[in-house]
């Protein structure tokens, strides 16, 4: 049952026609937004319950958890019969300026995580929605939710083709994109599916850090660098050099990518790229939460953000006089006395010291 939010009760204006929608999405930010039928996305169901079954998923919940119902939009809503996908640009070149020269070493954010993109997606998508609304029709706004595969409605909708990378690619435009979706009951014809245009191109495959790519458009989670700075326990030690200095999400198999070297979208001012991995390890857990507790952080324990602090820490670069505050911090992780360590966190400091020859 729909609620207010979803449907107008009142006077109905005229169903919008399909390129008017398209022009609201557009005029809200989104530089495509496509059609497709509300239809099972049948091929994608099949793509989730075999990487689940050879264990590609890493353990991932997500859209993984029930792929009937991700890929079902009429669980979503029961008679849904179109479904709007837009794509929201986000920067992915960080400004000139970095910072001034006191500030400690920093922790990669990808670009995507630099502010809150989903947020303005789902305005962009609200301004579909609202029409119609209007019109005496149900919508329904879903993005980057469980309930929805997003690439795979993307790709029907023809905003973009299927990548080796595994990312929607827009033709011209490349990948940054946050993608979502206005599940409703209208009824548009949809757009035409596009053509694959990776052609031999592999730079993808070639260019992840620990060969997470295996299969064009397959990715291993468990050699994912994004999806390992998301689970919970410790951090593979066999991926922990190729981090780097990543704290959230990985960019790689992007930003080799020729079609997505295009010329960056604007930023937009509010961005944060990266953060002070001093800072990060000795804030209070509220700090943390305040800092960084919109990303996926596993039971939203801010122990994960020091983990992943303390493996980027071991891969940084510093000064000497950094490495005087890096000795002192680690300590405080590895202390002597081992009798109130937290043992996960006192391992990967106990790693970042080697690594950084401080021991
Ligand atoms: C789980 C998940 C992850 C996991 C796993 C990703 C993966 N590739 O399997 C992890 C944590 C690793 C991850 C990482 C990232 N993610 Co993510 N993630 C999701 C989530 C929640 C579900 C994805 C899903 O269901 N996958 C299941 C399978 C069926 O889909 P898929 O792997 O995406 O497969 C598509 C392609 O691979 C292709 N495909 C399948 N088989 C084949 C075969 C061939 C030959 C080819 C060419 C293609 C192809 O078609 C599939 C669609 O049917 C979605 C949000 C959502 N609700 O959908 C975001 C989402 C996919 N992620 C997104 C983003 C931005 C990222 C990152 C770029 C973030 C970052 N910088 O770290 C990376 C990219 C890593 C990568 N190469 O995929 C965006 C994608 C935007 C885009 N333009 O494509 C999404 C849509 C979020 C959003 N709403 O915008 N993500
Ligand atoms: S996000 Fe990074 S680790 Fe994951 S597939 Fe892309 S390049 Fe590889
Ligand atoms: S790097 Fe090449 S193969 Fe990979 S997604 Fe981009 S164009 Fe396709």
């Amino acid at each position: 049952m729909a609620d207010d939010s979803e449907t107008s009760a009142t006077t109905a204006m005229p169903l919008p026609a399909a390129d008017e929608l398209r022009q609201i999405g557009l005029d809200a930010g989104l530089d495509a937004v496509g059609f497709t039928h509300a239809e099972p996305l049948t091929e994608a169901r099949v793509v989730l319950e075999s990487r689940k079954a050879q264990g590609l998923h890493g353990g991932m919940q997500f859209t993984y958890r029930n792929p009937e119902r991700s890929t079902t939009p009429s669980r979503i809503l029961a008679d849904a019969t179109t479904l709007i996908v837009g794509a929201w640009p986000y920067a992915n070149r960080p400004p000139d300026s970095r910072g001034s020269e006191e500030a400690g070493p920093q922790a990669e954010i990808a670009a995507y995580a630099w502010r809150d993109h989903y947020r303005d997606l789902r305005l962009a998508l609200e301004a579909i929605a609202a029409p119609l609304r209007q019109a005496g029709f149900t919508a329904r706004v879903m993005a980057d939710d469980n309930s929805l595969v997003d690439r795979a409605a993307a790709i029907r909708a023809g905003i973009g083709w299927a990548g080796k990378n595994s990312n929607v690619l827009l033709p011209g435009a490349g990948s940054w994109y946050v993608l979502g979706a206005v599940i409703t009951n209208a009824q548009y014809q949809p757009d035409r599916v596009i053509g694959d245009q990776c052609g031999t191109c592999r730079r993808c495959l070639d260019g992840c850090p620990t060969g997470a790519i295996v299969a064009d458009g397959v990715v291993d989670a468990r050699r994912c660098l994004a999806w390992l700075l998301q689970v919970e326990g410790d951090f593979p030690i066999e991926y922990r050099e190729a981090l780097g200095t990543r704290i959230y999400g990985c960019d790689d198999c992007q930003t080799v990518c020729p079609p997505s070297r295009n010329e960056p979208t604007g930023l937009v001012g509010d961005e944060v790229t990266s953060l002070d991995l001093f800072e990060l390890l000795t804030a209070s857990d509220d700090e943390l939460i305040e800092a960084v507790g919109r990303w996926y952080i596993p039971r939203r324990d801010p122990r994960y953000v020091r983990r992943n602090a303390l493996v980027a820490l071991g891969n940084a670069q510093l000064s000497s006089a950094q490495e005087e505050t890096a000795r002192s911090l680690l300590d405080r992780f590895d202390p002597p006395d081992t009798s109130s360590v937290d043992n996960m966190l006192s391992e990967h400091a106990r790693w970042a010291r080697t690594q950084l020859g401080l021991s």
